[in-house]
Formats: C-alpha cells, sequence, structure tokens
C-alpha cells in the first residue's frame, strides 16, 4: 500500500483532509494512507488503512443530487441481501460489501464543502479486471450477474428510490444529444462517423421502452452498472465473489444489465482503448457469460425476457457510445476524462462495439436461443 510518501504530488495537498474525512468513519482507529482506487468514472474512490481497511467514497452528487436516497436504496439492498445469505446454503463465497456509520451513526459524512463521503467495507482479497482473462473468468462474470439478480428478485423495485431519473432511458440520451447537436462545433472525420452512425440508428433506440411500455418487459431492482470490472474475483479461487458500485441499484430492466456485463466483457481491447477500429464483439465469449449468468438467472426469468437480450447487448452498447459523445459535445461535463477527446476515443470503442454485434446479430442470436432451450 502507498505510504504519503508515495502518493502522486497532486494527491500529497489532500491527504491530510482525506485524512481527516476518513477519521470520520472509523471510530478510535487511526487513519495510516490512503490511496486512490479503481477508475471509475463518476465518485472518487479511495482505500484507507485505519488498522482495518476500508473504501471511502466521494459521492458525485452532480450526478446524484439526491445522495440521501442513493444511501437508503443501498442500505435496503444490503439488509435485503444478507437476509437472503443467511437463509441460503450457497457452498462458495459471496459477499455483500457493509456501510460503515460516522461517528454520530449517520450513513454519511458531509465536509465543510458540502460534498458527501461514504465508508464502505473492502472485500478482501479478490481483484477486478478490465478484460476477460480466461473462460472461467468469463463465466464467473456471468454468474456473478446472474446470483446479484436471483438476489434481488425478491426485493420489489417498487421499494427502491429511482436515484437516477432517465438511466438507460435510451430515448433520453437521444434527445440530449439532439438538443446539443446544433451548438456543438462537429468538425473532425471522427465526430462525423459518430453523427452519421447516430442518424443511421436512431430509429432502433426505443426498442427497450417500448417493450416496457407495452407490458412485455417487467422492471425489476437491478444493479444498473455490473461492467466487467465491477464483478470482484477471488485472488485464490477465481471465482465471482462480489458486485461492486451500488450507486445505480434501482429499478429497471435486467436488460440493461445483461447489455452492460456483455458489452464491457466481450471486448478484448477494453473500453479505453485507443483502437477503435480494432474493436469487436467476442461472440464465443458471449457465449460463456450468458451461460454463467442463466446458471442462476433461469430460475426468475421470463420467457419473453430472452427475446430482448439481443436488442439490449445492441443497445447499451450503442447507448454508451451516444452518452460519451454528447458529453465529449457538452465539454466533458459528466464522466472524468484524463485527456482531450477522451470522451471521443471512448464513444468510437462503443460505436465499433455496438457495429460489430449487429453484423455478428445472426450468431449471437443462436447463442441465446440454444441457451433458452437449454
Ligand atoms: C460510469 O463510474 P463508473 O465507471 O462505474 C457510468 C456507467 C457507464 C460507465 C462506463 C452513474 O460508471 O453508466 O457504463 O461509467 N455510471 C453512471 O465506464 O453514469
Ligand atoms: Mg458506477
Amino acid at each position: 500500500m502507498l505510504s504519503e510518501a508515495e502518493l502522486p504530488n497532486s494527491l500529497i495537498s489532500t491527504t491530510a483532509a482525506l485524512a481527516s474525512i476518513a477519521q470520520q468513519f472509523v471510530g478510535y482507529g487511526t487513519v495510516q494512507t490512503i490511496r486512490p482506487l479503481g477508475n471509475g468514472n463518476i465518485n472518487d474512490t479511495y482505500l484507507v488503512d485505519a488498522g482495518q481497511t476500508f473504501v471511502l467514497q466521494r459521492i458525485n452528487t452532480e450526478v446524484f443530487p439526491q445522495p440521501h436516497q442513493v444511501m437508503d436504496n443501498l442500505c435496503q439492498f444490503i439488509s435485503h441481501a444478507h437476509q437472503r445469505l443467511g437463509k441460503a446454503s450457497l457452498a462458495r463465497r459471496w459477499e455483500v460489501p457493509t456501510v460503515l456509520k460516522t461517528d454520530d451513526n449517520q450513513h454519511h459524512w458531509i465536509d465543510q464543502q458540502g460534498n458527501v463521503w461514504r465508508g464502505l467495507s473492502f472485500v478482501q482479497d479478490t481483484t477486478t479486471f478490465n478484460t476477460i482473462q480466461n473462460q472461467q473468468h468469463a463465466t464467473e462474470i456471468g454468474y456473478g450477474l446472474g446470483y446479484f439478480h436471483s438476489l434481488l428478485s425478491d426485493l420489489p423495485c417498487t421499494q427502491l428510490a429511482d436515484t437516477l431519473p432517465g438511466f438507460h432511458i435510451t430515448p433520453n440520451y437521444l434527445e440530449q444529444y439532439d438538443a446539443i447537436l446544433p451548438q456543438a462545433q462537429v468538425r473532425s472525420p471522427e465526430e462525423n462517423h459518430c453523427c452519421q452512425l447516430i442518424a443511421d440508428h436512431r430509429r432502433k433506440l426505443s426498442i427497450l421502452e417500448d417493450a416496457k411500455a407495452e407490458g412485455h418487459l417487467p422492471l425489476r431492482s437491478i444493479h444498473g452498472d455490473p461492467k466487467i470490472n465491477n464483478i470482484l474475483i477471488d485472488t485464490a479461487t477465481g471465482q465471482a465473489v462480489s458486485l461492486i458500485d451500488l450507486d445505480t441499484v434501482k429499478p429497471g430492466l435486467v436488460h440493461y444489465d445483461i447489455g452492460d456485463c456483455l458489452r464491457s466483457s466481450c471486448n478484448s481491447l477494453g473500453e479505453e482503448t485507443r483502437q477503435w477500429q480494432a474493436v469487436t464483439f467476442d461472440v464465443e465469449l458471449c457465449a460463456v457469460v450468458l451461460e454463467g449468468y442463466l446458471a442462476s438467472a433461469h430460475i426468475f426469468l421470463d420467457a419473453v425476457e430472452y427475446d430482448y437480450i439481443y436488442d439490449a447487448i445492441w443497445l447499451i452498447t450503442f447507448e454508451l457510445g451516444l452518452r460519451f459523445f454528447s458529453d465529449h459535445l457538452s465539454g466533458d461535463i459528466y464522466f472524468k476524462t484524463q485527456r482531450p477527446n477522451h470522451n471521443l476515443e471512448r464513444a468510437l470503442v462503443q460505436f465499433q462495439l455496438a457495429e460489430s454485434i449487429r453484423t455478428q446479430k445472426q450468431a449471437i442470436q443462436t447463442v441465446i436461443d440454444q441457451l433458452k432451450a437449454h
């Protein structure tokens, strides 16, 4: 673990402030080291060593303007999952992070600048990856999401607040893009390429919302962001043991989650690659991940829900391309960036992946049909 002396310069000035925030969550313990954790695009996340190790996060209140609701949903999920795990006789490790209370028994701490902080337990002896490492990893990514969904399957989504209205409602992202475009200066060939793809596919973007509105697809409690690196893998066994990043546990379609999990795991170059033209969707990996998912999910999934899995894989991929591109056109106000045109590069990756999915529709549908018949 990094000591203060090893932290990058930019972080040293903030370390004292961070330590005093972290101290709110450790009772009589003393904060020893703090270091950045993970590569989230929204919240700021740190790993704190204070005798025991825990995760400290600043909730991005630009994205989540009602952090109390985020914490309420999180606590509901955690207590529901702990109840379920208490009753189950699962013959393998599965963990649900817990929320740390502050000294005055709160779920969060608000600092002098109004930033909202929380502490979460750290799931030990685990690791995450940005791309699939091997066949077992692919199975476990699917299994992890399926088991997480099965834990949520009897938590009525009506009990959860909608902490991020419009999240994964693809037609809303299109509306936002349409509103931004006239003011944006689209110049480069890459930007024109993105605009062209959106023009070509815009009529297909309401497929899941239409199915929901027509009553074909049920609202359920979902994760919202189950990308590959939010699924923790046990370092010893290689098994999935937890899903993290629980801010978007809220009502939605399981399809948003299935699409997000598959788009992030079946792209062997990863979503941060700069070689966007080389990006492809790996159908064989998709088969393995989906099989792992359905091992638990077949119990609660309705027959009609299988019929929209292909659409979800394409749509959630395309949607993320649209979200990154709109943010690029807006001046990078939503997703954190590390360099100019970062969100444009990310958009190009997702759009290329969506094209690869579209051109392999038949093969992907065959995989889904075979698994459904199984
Ligand atoms: C954001 O913060 P992070 O990286 O877990 C985003 C997801 C995107 C993801 C793409 C609340 O999640 O929807 O799929 O970036 N989360 C939110 O990497 O917008
Ligand atoms: Mg997230």
